[in-house]
């Protein structure tokens, strides 16, 4: 049996295309069912259903053994324990600062709100920013317009989100995409299972590069 750990959220909804071109198709929807572990279209194939941020953990404890994360839950984690054979290209998005619309830039000691505390430790760190890095699990863009704040780290895809609340982006930290993460002792324990999957996402990633 493969156990592939996915989120519910929009990683799922770019993940079903990818996991039905390799015959895997959930048997129930997530978004009806509070299953959290899915059987699929295949016998040997089943999904579990996680919050985004528990998918590393998951693989790498071998409760799955692979996953979907995106590549800011995998920097925020630390992936040494993982393997991260693939670039699945899916649930793009950035990586940014943002702050109030017409503020300053940013400079000298400021406060930072974000979930991702480690990242955005290391990125002031190396540009030589001293940040007070405050830890929040939601809503980040609240943080300074109630002063609790200078500037955030977080996610940006339209940049909506920011501008609805008088926002703007900042500089780009890094770009991000959802990877397929394996856990190492079932890369080799399971491997007659695992690669063909491998090279099944890898051949309709090229074909969807080249259209
Ligand atoms: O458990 P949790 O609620 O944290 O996760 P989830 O259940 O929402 O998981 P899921 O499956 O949705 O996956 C989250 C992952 O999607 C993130 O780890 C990213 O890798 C990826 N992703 C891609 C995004 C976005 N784009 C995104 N725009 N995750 C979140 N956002 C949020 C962002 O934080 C901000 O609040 O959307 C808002 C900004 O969007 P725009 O379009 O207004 O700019
Ligand atoms: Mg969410």
């Amino acid at each position: 049996m493969l156990t592939i750990a996915v989120s519910k959220g929009r990683i799922y909804e770019d993940a079903l295309p990818l996991l039905e071109e390799a015959g895997i198709v959930p048997i129930d929807d997530p978004k009806k069912s509070r299953k959290l572990i899915l059987q699929t279209s295949r016998e040997d194939v089943r999904l579990v259903i996680i919050r985004a941020t528990d998918v590393p953990t998951f693989v790498e404890y071998g409760a799955a053994d692979m996953g979907i994360a995106g590549k800011d839950v995998l920097l925020e984690h630390g992936a040494e324990n993982l393997y991260e054979p693939l670039d699945l290209g899916i649930a793009g998005c950035r990586l940014m600062t943002a702050a109030p619309v017409g503020a300053p830039p940013i400079s000298g000691r400021i406060r930072v709100a974000t979930k991702y505390v480690k990242t955005a430790q290391s990125y002031f760190a190396d540009l030589g920013i001293q940040a007070e890095i405050i830890k929040l699990y939601g809503s980040m863009e609240l943080a300074p317009l109630v002063s609790l704040a200078d500037c955030i780290v977080d996610l940006v895809d339209t940049g909506n989100t920011l501008k609805a609340n008088g926002l703007e982006a900042r500089d780009l930290i890094t770009h991000i995409t959802s990877r397929l993460v394996v856990n190492k002792a079932s890369m080799k324990m399971k491997h007659r299972d695992i690669q063909p999957l491998l090279d099944q996402f890898e051949v309709t990633l090229q074909q969807r590069n080249n259209s």
